[in-house]
């Protein structure tokens, strides 16, 4: 007896079912859809049909044909699938409790302590401020009281730009604007890289970092100063620290001082860290000049504020124990690792 169109079906799913290889998908297709195949022979019995459902009959073959042909054709995309997901699971197998076989990475020391003297002072109310490093002559030079041609200038080696701006040689540079922006009263504190055109030595660097302080008030005078700076080194150091103040110039400020800070290297006996003096230049300091503060758009009849510069690369060499400055810009990864955190 012929078979069914439904009997059919079910043995094409039958034997569909127990393919898995590329060869026997090619050997269902002849089986069924060839031109001797078995769906293709359904037609063959056409004739048996009555006259009135042979279109009838003749489109549920075709719909038959498609759907061996689209069964078939899945599975074989199925396979293929499994095959290359086999082949990444042989290839690419993790085993995600082995070591990694990399050290783990570290802080650069400039950036712990910078870390450290941010949170000292934004626990004390100031606020952590960025500037650009290419800045104008205006802001780093003439706002701050420093006039073209002022002998001051000199201090600071500047690295000029062919367009007449310039890299910033000091964190100074930002004062004006951020005065500007806040207006009084004001706490700021505003870290950065510097430049400046000089020879490189243990404690000079022609790139290195300062972190700038501005307190603006009414009523703020050196004493103010004087307690901040204290409890900023009290606190990196977590111990007492030998200082100096003395009197510096900077057209700035008036007065104005440097803050020194006994070598940490030496003790203070004397080394190449320290050019052999015992005491290292740390943080001048002073309090605003009414030029600069008028020039920032702050009433001297109200306010007086103090500014300090403090070296944070310098800060980092006393704190970490590091006697060549020239240590810290070397990218030696191996003098880094100590640092890990
Ligand atoms: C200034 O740059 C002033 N703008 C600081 C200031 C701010 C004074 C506010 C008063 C009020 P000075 O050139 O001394 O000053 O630099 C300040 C600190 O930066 C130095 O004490 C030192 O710690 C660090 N420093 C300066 N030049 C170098 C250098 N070449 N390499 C490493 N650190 C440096």
């Amino acid at each position: 007896m012929a078979i069914t169109m439904e009997e059919l079906r079910a043995q094409f799913y039958e034997h569909l079912q127990q393919a898995h290889a590329q060869e026997a998908f090619e050997e269902l297709r002849v089986r069924y859809l060839g031109k001797k195949g078995e769906v293709t022979g359904l037609l063959k019995n056409m004739g048996a049909i009555a006259p009135d459902k042979r279109k009838e009959y003749g489109q549920m073959v075709n719909a038959l044909k498609d759907e061996v042909e689209s069964s078939i054709k899945k599975r074989i995309e199925e396979a293929h699938q499994r095959e290359l997901e086999m082949r990444i699971a042989a290839t690419e197998r993790y085993d995600l409790t082995l070591p990694s076989g990399l050290s783990e990475g570290s802080y650069h020391p400039i950036t712990l302590v910078q870390r450290e003297v941010e949170q000292i002072f934004a626990s004390m109310g100031f606020t952590i401020e960025d500037y650009d490093e290419i800045v104008d002559d205006y802001h780093c030079f003439e706002a701050l009281n420093i006039p073209k041609h002022h002998p001051a200038r000199d201090m600071q080696d500047t690295y000029y730009l062919s367009n007449g701006q310039l890299l910033k040689t000091h964190t100074s540079a930002a004062q004006n604007a951020i005065m500007r922006k806040y207006g009084a009263p004001l706490r700021a504190i505003f870290p950065g890289r510097c430049f400046r055109n000089e020879s490189t030595d243990a404690c000079h660097e022609n790139t290195f970092f300062q972190m700038e302080g501005i307190m603006i008030d009414e009523n703020i005078s050196i004493s103010n100063l004087i307690y901040f700076m204290k409890t900023m080194l009290s606190e990196v150091f977590q111990r007492d620290v030998k200082v100096r103040l003395r009197p510096g110039f900077f057209p700035f400020v008036e007065p104005g001082f440097e803050l020194d800070i006994s070598c940490a290297i030496c003790g203070g006996k004397g080394c190449p860290s320290c050019k052999n003096s015992g005491w290292l230049e740390l943080c001048p300091c002073g309090m605003i000049h009414p030029n600069v503060l008028k020039a920032g758009g702050i009433d001297t009849d109200k306010y007086t504020g103090f500014a300090f510069g403090l070296g944070l690369t310098r800060l980092a060499m006393m704190k970490y124990g590091i006697k060549d400055i020239r240590d810290l810009n070397s990218g030696n990864l191996k003098s880094l690792d100590q640092f890990v955190k």
